[in-house]
């Protein structure tokens, strides 16, 4: 008898069906959240036979119940612990512990994908091409590498996840797997998924209208609150805001906040290690504790949300050599333009002292420093035309003396 604990999100699940493929009613199944796993881990050696080959996947457990499995390991026990998360590498050290980040060919991997080069190896599962696109599908989907290969049908795949329920996900995937040579959505699939997107896009354009900025140590965060679509959202928002370090989703119901970011040079998985939480590099988590929600919520739930840029200009347009304008909510207008090898910013129509080697760059402090947003295009002309006059008024004072 095998048993497996595995997570709750669509890489837990993955392993999950994996199992079920490799062993039929050889296993018992158990899909967890981080806090619950240790539990879980706990009633298995309280209660179960000590025969059972247990195989813990995507999630790490805690230090006493690492001690456990260590013991149970030494005296004979079967145990397989597989997981991709940079904050289990620790697990390394034990014979029954394999944690891989990337592969050797430089890939990202995720759980699912482990798990299914393990069952392969061991001879335990027959590798196929309908099993294989789909771990392909979730491997890309947990390690975020479909959006750089826009690969929708990975995307999909979670959106699906999440409209059914784990069961019945299970079910139609098993079938599916065992059943086709190539992996696919029928038709019915492909129409609810088409209205999911829609319904994402429509919450993804009011969550950017909400989202309030704050500097937490040496990093801007943008702040949201949101239950649900946790990875759009962090990836939407990070680009509608890229001059934000990282953006953290509050799900106050369930007591947690999201890390996401979309920038090499931030690893979130160390924010929310900071709050005893974990994960990965791009996206991480944590609970609520005393101190986070001080700095989350109370300190930032009297902030006034970020304003977008508007992208119907166009003039007023970002980089542009005539100058781009922004606006911020103090109605202090701002002009960034390239001078020389440089780009600097004016303030109320005085430069600032600090210049900047990129348009990127300038507009990075802009939104750092004075929350400002690009401003529609009729705006920047009227103070064009203003500016103008102003110039042509003094030109008219001067012939008139002249004369
Ligand atoms: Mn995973």
């Amino acid at each position: 008898m095998y048993k497996l604990l595995s997570h709750n999100d669509l890489d837990g699940v993955g392993c999950g069906i994996l199992a079920k493929l490799a062993f039929g009613k050889e296993v018992k199944v158990r899909y967890n959240s981080i806090a619950s796993l240790n539990r879980e881990v706990e009633w298995f050696f309280e209660n179960e036979d000590k025969d059972i080959f247990l195989i813990i996947t995507d999630l790490s457990v805690n230090e006493a119940n690492e001690k456990r499995l260590e013991a149970f390991h030494h005296a004979g026990g079967k145990v397989q612990f597989l997981d991709h998360h940079k904050t289990a590498l620790h697990f390394n050290e034990y014979e029954w512990g394999h944690v891989v980040v990337e592969d050797t060919r430089g890939n990202l991997t995720s759980a699912t994908s482990l798990f299914y080069e393990f069952l392969v190896e061991h001879q335990l599962l027959e590798a196929s091409d309908a099993v294989t696109e789909f771990v392909e599908l979730v491997r890309q989907y947990d390690t975020w590498e479909w959006e750089k290969n826009d690969n929708q049908k990975a995307r999909q795949l979670n959106a699906l996840f999440f409209l059914v329920s784990i069961e019945e996900f299970e079910d139609i995937m098993m079938e599916r797997l065992l059943q086709s040579e190539h992996f696919y959505f029928d038709d019915f699939e492909k129409k609810i998924l088409n209205m999911e997107d829609d319904k994402i896009e429509r919450y993804i354009h009011r969550k950017k209208r909400q989202l309030v900025q704050t500097k937490i140590g040496d990093h801007f965060a943008g702040i949201v609150y949101a239950e649900s679509y946790h990875s759009e959202l962090g990836n939407e928002l990070g680009k509608e805001y890229p001059h934000l370090d990282y953006i953290v989703i509050l799900n106050i119901g369930g007591k947690r906040a999201g890390f996401r970011t979309i920038h090499d040079h931030v690893d979130v998985s160390e924010v929310a290690s900071r709050f005893a939480g974990g994960g990965h590099a791009k996206a991480s988590g944590c609970t609520l504790t005393d101190e986070a929600y001080k700095l989350f919520v109370a300190d930032t739930f009297h902030l006034e949300a970020l304003r977008e840029d508007e992208k119907r200009n166009r003039y007023n347009v970002k980089g542009s050599p005539f100058g781009s304008m922004y606006e911020n909510r103090s109605e202090v207008v701002f002009l960034l333009y390239p001078e020389d090898d440089h780009w600097v910013i004016e303030k109320d129509r005085e430069k600032i002292d600090q210049t900047f080697s990129s348009f990127a760059d300038a507009e990075n402090f802009l939104k750092r420093n004075e929350e400002a947003w690009l401003v529609r295009d009729d705006a920047f002309v009227s103070s064009l035309m203003e500016k103008i006059g102003s110039v042509n008024g003094v030109k008219l004072n001067n012939d008139e003396k002249r004369v």
